[in-house]
């Protein structure tokens, strides 16, 4: 029950990412209150984290911004193909500015649990500064990528020199002239970061316990005459997005299946994508992500391209991704970095023949050898989609918590809600198309979405909306029966939490497609809020 001098609100949002920013305009659109509470002392999320040399996104710059306003789309202009981390910042800052949202944001404070009381329908929220407020509804906007992976590595305390995190990069940035430095990970931080640290180190080891596929970005400043185009073009782009499967335009799927072409044809295709760059090759065949023959045609594509660009046919080889379909793990965009092992300065050790034993005070021991290093990069990626939410103390009705709800692996109603959680949402959670979908495309339908149905409560005076345990059971059983019918479940993926010991094995994000999705999410609503129990003042408790 809430004090009666305790701050309340119509809504805390939790994270001041893309997710949470434009969470709040929504809500002050309905004439509710909002605070939001960001544990970084700016706003940006991923791009105010993740600053690391080379960072940028990897779908195209007009198709990864918000479109929910046309005067916002005009004046904001793009410098290059794929963003940088530097020019996403300035452009969230903008999109803050620009809406005067800075004023309900509180930086520098991390929420630490959230408790639901029954009797009133409210949500108890609690920060690391000691502040405890009340609010309606609770909407976590946490980030699907913002908890790093801590390195736990044998004799890490006793080195000597500095180490860093691509997820928590220093903001002042890092120079690395003159140093050798390890680089441990070979994930999309790791091949965006790396092409640029060895430009500047005198000596770089990439230790590599998986390889990745990775393909071309070709970025280059924004092509005025494709900007153009995009402009002209706009809103039936932003519908299409909208209705496609991964909310990207470019992405150009096709209905063709590999096996039903020739050889020739098949080269021809991957030949026009590859010099396309990007995530496009993905979606050169409709058969890729689910049948296995398709998809060897692509990744012996890929691994022919790679021996192509790396001149050390031993070295070519150990980055050959051998043992995962292509496309399972998340696809890699790069700016250079297969040629990047052509230097003479970089070294590629491969941990599956030469495990890391530890770190030591000078440097990293693999297969018994010592490689003395200045500095060590951790490019190891992320406690992907509930790392941010098992950290927060969350308890609902009954005061159940949802870390042991989700022991085994999450489970949500359209992952928009958790059944036992009235009134607690999550932006792009798992069970929802989230990280395999461009994330601004999921970001808006999901706020919208919540912010319709806060709409819809308030309208009718309703106190509290929860998914039943039913729809919820179905919804994660097609989840999981759509994962199975592809290729993705054959890779240890941080998809599937295999990246952090202990995790419970469950593919996470929802392959089914923006479009479908979509449709699901509106048909739901349409219903009444189909599946989910709608409670009145009077009937709460
Ligand atoms: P990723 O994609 O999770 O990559 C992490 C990398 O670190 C990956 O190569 C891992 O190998 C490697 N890793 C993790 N733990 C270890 C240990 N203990 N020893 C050696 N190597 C390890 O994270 P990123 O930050 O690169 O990218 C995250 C997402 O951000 C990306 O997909 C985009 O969506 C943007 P593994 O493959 O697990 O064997």
């Amino acid at each position: 029950m809430a004090k009666a001098d305790q701050q309340s609100f119509d809504a805390v949002i939790v994270g001041a990412g893309f997710s949470g920013l434009y969470m709040l305009h929504k809500l002050r659109q309905l004439g509710l209150t909002a605070r939001v509470y960001e544990a970084g002392d700016g706003v940006g999320g991923t791009w105010y984290w993740n600053r690391y040399p080379g960072a940028r996104v990897d779908v195209e710059s007009q198709e990864y911004s918000y479109s929910f306003d046309e005067a916002l789309q005009d004046e904001w202009v793009w410098t290059e193909r794929y963003s940088t981390q530097p020019e996403l910042l300035r452009y969230i800052n903008h999109v803050a500015d620009r809406f005067d949202l800075r004023r309900d944001v509180q930086l520098e404070t991390r929420v630490q649990a959230a408790k639901y009381d029954e009797a009133s329908a409210l949500w108890t929220v609690s920060t690391d500064r000691g502040e405890v407020v009340s609010a309606r509804y609770c909407i976590m906007a946490t980030g699907c990528l913002s908890v790093p992976n801590e390195p736990n590595f044998p004799g890490q305390d006793q080195f000597k020199g500095p180490t860093y995190h691509t997820g928590r990069w220093p903001h002042e940035g890092v120079d690395f002239t003159g140093k050798r430095v390890a680089v441990i990970g070979t994930g999309s931080s790791a091949i965006q970061s790396i092409p640029q640290i060895a430009a500047q180190a005198e000596q770089i080891y990439v230790l590599q316990r998986t390889p990745n596929y990775s393909v071309p970005a070709h970025n280059a400043p924004i092509d005025p005459a494709a900007l153009a185009d995009w402009n002209a073009n706009r809103a039936a782009r932003r519908q299409a997005q909208r209705a496609s499967v991964s909310g990207i335009y470019a992405a150009d799927p096709t209905e063709i299946l590999a096996m039903e072409v020739s050889a020739e044809e098949r080269q021809a295709r991957y030949e026009e994508r590859w010099a396309k760059g990007g995530f496009c090759i993905g979606a050169t065949f409709a058969d890729m992500g689910i049948d296995k023959a398709a998809n060897d045609t692509a990744a012996a594509f890929v691994a022919d391209k790679i021996r192509s660009m790396v001149k050390d046919p031993k070295v070519a080889e150990a980055l050959v991704p051998k043992d995962y379909p292509f496309g399972a793990k998340r696809l890699c965009v790069d700016t250079g970095y297969y040629e990047t092992f052509n230097r003479g300065n970089v070294s590629l050790i491969d941990l599956n023949a030469s495990p890391l034993d530890r770190i030591t005070a000078k440097g990293v021991q693999v297969d018994g050898e010592e490689i003395a290093v200045d500095a060590i990069v951790f490019a190891i990626g992320f406690d992907a989609m509930t790392g941010a939410l098992s950290r927060i103390h969350i308890h609902g009705k009954g005061g159940q918590a949802l870390s042991e709800v989700w022991e085994a692996g999450p489970r949500s109603y359209l992952g928009l809600m958790v059944a036992g959680f009235p009134n607690l949402f999550t932006v792009t959670g798992p069970g929802s198309p989230s990280v395999l979908s461009n994330m601004l495309v999921s970001i808006e339908q999901h706020v919208e979405w919540i912010s319709d149905c806060i709409g819809h409560l308030q309208d009718r005076q309703l106190a509290s909306i929860e998914a039943m345990p039913d729809a919820q059971d179905a919804w994660v059983d097609h989840v999981n029966e759509v994962a199975n019918m592809t290729l993705h479940v054959q890779a240890s993926s941080w998809y599937l939490g295999a990246n952090i010991p202990g995790k419970p094995r469950v593919f996470m994000p929802y392959i089914g497609g923006v479009g479908l999705y979509r449709e699901k999410c509106d048909d739901v609503a349409a219903k009444g809020y189909e599946g989910f129990a709608l409670k009145s003042a009077a009937t709460v408790g």
